[in-house]
């Protein structure tokens, strides 16, 4: 199977690590296509950044849809776009804040997670509701670094995601901890053997839930709110979705 993960803030290095994470627990067969917008954030870090991601979000299915795309992945912890990607394809497409709560959920009664910064964290709290999470979760907890520290070789952003997953373990009595970040996608062993908790993890989660998903035979129902979108025109910058007719 073809899995597209879009990272959808535009710093490559970013999508780089996520592609490299997922390769490592890809099934034999499984391809990684590993994207991102060429227009957008370098970083999403609040509710502007995200709602112009998720525009960038929509063109990399489009494009994927022309790349014999089987599943997508949305690689930012808001999973930005998902419900409007997934109109745009019969193909399944997941979020790793959504993937990752599934898969807490199958190993933990209660989990918490562990995000950036606490302005994101609000983000969280909301797919949490959204998800139908909320009491699985005990709290959504902020390492407080920007995003992109994540990137800089030597700085705090390892040791304080760690201090955080250790007042978590101690704090929150949870059998689990998720990561909240697309680039925190390598550091599930480290930090795993440093607090002694499973990490959940959620671009590797939702590798393994498409693949799931693919190997079913299941893909997005086009009966209801997911159907392809009622072709219309659109103006100015977005002319070019105009009569976007998706059906086949
Ligand atoms: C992410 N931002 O996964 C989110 C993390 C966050 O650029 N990739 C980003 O803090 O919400």
């Amino acid at each position: 199977m073809r899995l597209r993960i879009i990272n959808p803030n535009t710093t490559v290095a970013m999508t780089h690590k996520i592609g490299e994470a997922a390769r490592r627990i890809a099934a034999p067969g499984t391809t990684i296509v590993a994207t991102q917008p060429a227009d957008g954030p370098v970083s999403i870090e609040g509710h502007f950044d995200e709602a112009i991601s998720a525009v960038g979000v929509m063109e990399e299915v489009l494009n994927g849809e022309k790349d014999a795309t089987d599943a997508y992945v949305i690689a930012c912890f808001g999973d930005p776009g998902l419900l409007a990607a997934r109109e745009l394809t019969r193909a399944p497409v997941i979020g790793i804040a959504e993937a990752a709560f599934h898969m807490a959920s199958l190993i933990s009664t209660r989990f918490s997670v562990v995000t950036t910064l606490s302005r994101t964290g609000i983000i969280a709290e909301h797919l949490l509701e959204q998800y139908g999470f909320r009491h699985h979760c005990r709290r959504v907890r902020a390492a407080e670094i920007p995003v992109l520290d994540l990137e800089e070789d030597g700085s705090s952003a390892l040791a304080r995601i760690i201090e955080e997953c250790h007042r978590a373990r101690d704090e929150d009595g949870i059998g689990a901890i998720v990561l909240g970040c697309g680039g925190m996608a390598d550091l599930t062993e480290t930090i795993s053997r440093e607090v002694g908790l499973p990490m959940i993890e959620g671009v590797t989660a939702a590798v393994k839930l498409a693949e799931a998903l693919v190997g079913l035979g299941l893909g997005t129902s086009k009966h209801g709110d997911l159907a392809f979108p009622r072709p219309k025109a659109f103006t100015g910058r977005f002319e070019g979705y105009s009569n976007l007719t998706r059906e086949r």
